[in-house]
């Protein structure tokens, strides 16, 4: 046993949860016969817990953040992973899961897989379009998740080293793909992307969380279609990539970024072209969404 009783839950089967000693690298089941919660919620993949005599989780230890979707808790860096093609490329698609995930105040960095798909001109185009993300602040990975040795795939190696790193994405985007070329004895099941009715079927079902040298990697099943449920649009400027930043800049300390808002830094940063207009669409597109959940929150 752990030498302070602390294990990590890193898959949940139907004998209960599987966790992991980190001094011991050795895994061990825990039946769950108790009704042990955090705060009212059930247990997460990447929860740390204790154990009584009998072996059985009676405490959840603080965590340090979660996500609802994936429902995973305490990560590092939640790598948004999107395709170059298949599926086709979306600035829309990434811009709301950062959102998603900064929502949840979670570090992002950005791996577009299937760069080898691209024509040399295709590349170079999109290489530009993702320098506009790494000028704001975020890591930006090009990958071949079958060849460690094209585009990034050191640095990112290098930088996910001993860390919680959750892999977050559409189905078919090459997850459990790259997971598997960082060390093939996950063996992680890929599968060809198969479109039925435009959804893509999921190939990842479970959330589970994968020890990887002094850290863990945690493979998600993809998203088909997603939903911000929680982010009303006063949130979202504080979602979306570095729009946070213009708090103090524009005229009204509440300021939305709306296109005909008084005073608005951020809008005149886009005439100047600093803020990029692509972004900018997404995010008018995104706050149309979100003001659904706006009207929730009245209802209540
Ligand atoms: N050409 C190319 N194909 C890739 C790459 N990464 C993944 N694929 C292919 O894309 C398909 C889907 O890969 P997966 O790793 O199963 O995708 P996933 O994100 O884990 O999907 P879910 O588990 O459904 O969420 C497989 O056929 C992979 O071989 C890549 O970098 N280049
Ligand atoms: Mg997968
Ligand atoms: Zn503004």
């Amino acid at each position: 046993m752990s030498s302070n009783n602390v294990f990590r839950v890193v898959n949940s089967t139907s004998l209960g949860y599987e966790l992991y000693d980190e001094e011991k690298k050795s895994f061990l089941l825990s039946p769950n016969r108790k009704k042990i919660t955090y705060h009212g919620e059930k247990i997460l993949i990447g929860d740390y817990v204790r154990l009584d005599e009998q072996g059985m989780i009676n405490e959840v230890l603080e965590r340090n953040n979660f996500l609802k979707r994936p429902r995973l808790s305490n990560v590092d860096i939640a790598l948004i992973l999107i395709s170059c093609k298949e599926p086709d490329f979306s600035s829309y698609l990434l811009d709301k899961f950062i959102a998603m995930i900064q929502y949840s105040q979670i570090k992002v960095s950005i791996v577009v897989t299937k760069a080898d798909l691209l024509k040399k001109k295709e590349y170079e185009a999109l290489s530009l379009r993702m320098q506009e993300y790494a000028r704001i602040g975020y890591s930006v990975y090009f990958v071949d998740t079958h060849d460690e040795k094209k585009f990034d795939f050191v640095r990112l190696l290098d930088d996910i080293k001993a860390k919680s790193i959750a892999f977050v994405g559409q189905t078919g985007v090459g997850k459990s793909s790259l997971i598997n070329t960082i060390d093939p004895s996950f063996q992680r099941r890929v599968d060809a992307l198969y479109v039925t009715s435009g959804r893509g079927r999921h190939t990842t079902k479970e959330i589970v969380l994968l020890p990887f040298g002094e850290g863990f990697l945690f493979d998600t099943p993809g998203f088909s279609e997603m939903e911000l449920q929680d982010i009303k649009s006063e949130d979202l400027r504080n979602c979306f990539l570095n729009y946070s930043s213009y708090i103090d800049k524009c005229y009204f300390n509440d300021c939305k970024h709306q296109e005909n808002a008084k005073g608005c830094a951020l809008v005149s940063d886009l005439k100047d072209g600093v803020v990029n207009s692509d972004s900018y669409k997404n995010y008018l597109k995104i706050m149309e969404e979100v003001k659904v959940n706006d009207l929730w929150k009245k209802k209540l």
